[in-house]
């Protein structure tokens, strides 16, 4: 796997767009400074999902970042993504792995101690750990973490950790501090006033890049 820059994922949510264009929300996000992207758009039909995700891939491959695709191997691959994004409903990851390969990212949702060591050890390429705070973007949110949760996370395994949830400018700091490797956000990007001011912003409070 190629070194990542976990510092800022932006979701590239089809429902937070509201209408616009996101290859072009997207676009104004990364010329910012956005490390990561992961495509979401659990409204959208299959067609709809790859000409999307492909348009996407364009944008973010000339900047030379990886694009994670939300729930579909299919789409990943077939939009020749970076990698998937599976949450513990979604398929398992040694079946996401088999079709995938060693090259793909997998990164898996995780909520606890538990679901975090057996997701590491099925070779998970980094969490998205949440959600630490309570966040109105996602239905049937899991029971909120803390950055108390994320820190015993962090203690209990060594992959990339991505924090989800309620993560605005001003929580940043915190999470940082409490072991995450990156932040992921959707509201606090999409809905800002101005994409690019609020990316730089966000990278600035979450601080500089610590991992390996
Ligand atoms: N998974 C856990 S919380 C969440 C997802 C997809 C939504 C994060 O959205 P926001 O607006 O950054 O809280
Ligand atoms: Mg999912």
């Amino acid at each position: 796997m190629k070194k990542i820059d976990w510092r800022l994922c932006v979701i590239a949510d089809v429902e937070a767009a509201g209408g616009r264009y996101l290859p072009s929300m997207v676009e104004e996000s990364v010329s910012a400074g956005a490390t990561l992207v992961q495509f979401r758009a659990k409204s959208l039909n299959t067609a709809d999902l790859f000409e999307l995700g492909c348009r996407i891939q364009e944008v973010v491959h000339k900047h030379g970042i990886p694009l994670i695709i939300n729930d579909r191997v299919d789409i990943a691959l077939a939009c020749d993504a970076s990698g998937v994004h599976l949450g513990q409903k979604d398929l398992p990851l040694k079946a996401a792995r088999a079709l995938l390969g060693k090259k793909k990212i997998i990164g898996i949702s995780i909520s606890s101690v538990e679901e975090a060591r057996a997701a590491e050890a099925q070779g998970a390429d980094y969490l998205g750990v949440g959600p630490v705070f309570y966040t109105s973007s996602k239905r049937d949110l899991p029971k909120i973490i803390g950055t108390e949760g994320l820190k015993a996370i962090k203690a209990e395994v060594k992959i990339p950790l991505l924090a989800i949830g309620g993560i605005t400018i001003e929580r940043a700091p915190e999470v940082a501090a409490s072991g995450a490797d990156g932040i992921a956000v959707i509201s606090a990007v999409w809905g800002a006033d101005d994409i690019a001011v609020t990316t730089k912003a966000l990278i600035t409070a979450f601080g500089p890049r610590i991992s390996p």
